[in-house]
């Protein structure tokens, strides 16, 4: 099934001010053209102790390890405040079995998509989504037990090597009448930042970077190459998307549509008013 958004939308990335009710509250009253939530687990997280972000004004880091409210508060959210722009729920169960019961409920609760995020940085091991023999078993049992019927798309990893990319691309284009888009692109992994003392910025040591010019030029390297793959895929950029013209970038890349993380967190939800064009 198709997404259906406002044509050329932008909105907030999965984990960028989208974890608590106030926080969509406030999305809710933005000039964003959609909600997404923070990826959610079956049962709440508080995530890594603190610090676990950490922006220069420009580029971010973050070790959050999937703090959230629980997908059943998400969906309860959605219930009460029925926002008159798209709600998208990020979905990042710890287990197939989890993600099946969270996309069950949410279309039940008649959410207008689902990103399935499979390739957070912060959690033990490989991210499901670089694991590509893994990733193809776990996407078959969840597009085969959770019996798609919204809009359901992927939250993807970069994928630096061309080769992993396109079978990536392959496997998306062969489930076509389940996957209608991808996010390109989760932050990079494992990165690190000292402070001025040389003690690392966040509480894990590594974390997930994003935001400003570098990943904005990888973010449209992923577009531009996915877009080659999948012509009639909707593709979703987000990374380093500051400014109209980035965002005028991600559409000449192949992007249908941009989500912005690093420069919501250090604008608030204002930005909107600025990404605003006709
Ligand atoms: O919660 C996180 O640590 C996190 C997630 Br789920 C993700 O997908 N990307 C990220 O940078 N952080």
């Amino acid at each position: 099934m198709k997404l259906s958004l406002p044509y050329h939308s932008v909105y907030n990335a999965a984990g960028c001010r989208c974890t608590t009710a106030t926080d969509l509250d406030e999305l809710n009253q933005s000039m964003a053209d959609a909600i997404l939530t923070k990826s959610c687990t079956l049962d709440p997280r508080v995530g890594n102790p603190n610090p676990k972000y950490y922006d220069n004004g420009t580029n971010s880091i973050n070790c959050n390890g999937l703090e959230n409210m629980g997908y059943a508060s998400y969906l309860q959210w959605y219930k009460n405040n029925r926002p008159n722009k798209p709600f998208i729920l990020s979905v990042a169960g710890l287990s197939v079995e989890d993600n099946i019961t969270i996309i069950r409920a949410a279309q039940e609760a008649s959410v207008d998509a689902i990103e399935l995020n499979l390739s957070c940085p912060n959690l033990q091991g490989t991210p499901i989504s670089y694991d590509l023999d893994e990733f193809n078993t776990v996407l078959n049992e969840i597009i085969f037990y959770a019996d798609i019927k919204v809009p359901f798309g992927l939250k993807l990893p970069v994928y630096n090597n061309p080769t992993e990319l396109k079978r990536v691309a392959k496997m998306i284009d062969l489930r076509s009448d389940y996957i209608s888009f991808i996010t390109c692109s989760n932050s990079l992994p494992n990165g690190i930042v000292y402070d001025s003392t040389r003690q690392p910025i966040v509480s894990r040591v590594l974390g997930g970077c994003g935001g400003g010019p570098l990943m904005k030029s990888i973010i449209l390297g992923q577009v531009y190459q996915f877009r080659q793959c999948l012509p009639n895929i909707d593709i979703i950029a987000c990374g380093g998307m500051t400014t109209i013209d980035d965002i005028k970038d991600a559409w000449t890349a192949g992007a249908n549509h941009c989500q912005v993380g690093t420069s919501l967190m250090v604008q608030g939800t204002e930005i909107f008013d600025k990404l605003k064009y006709d």
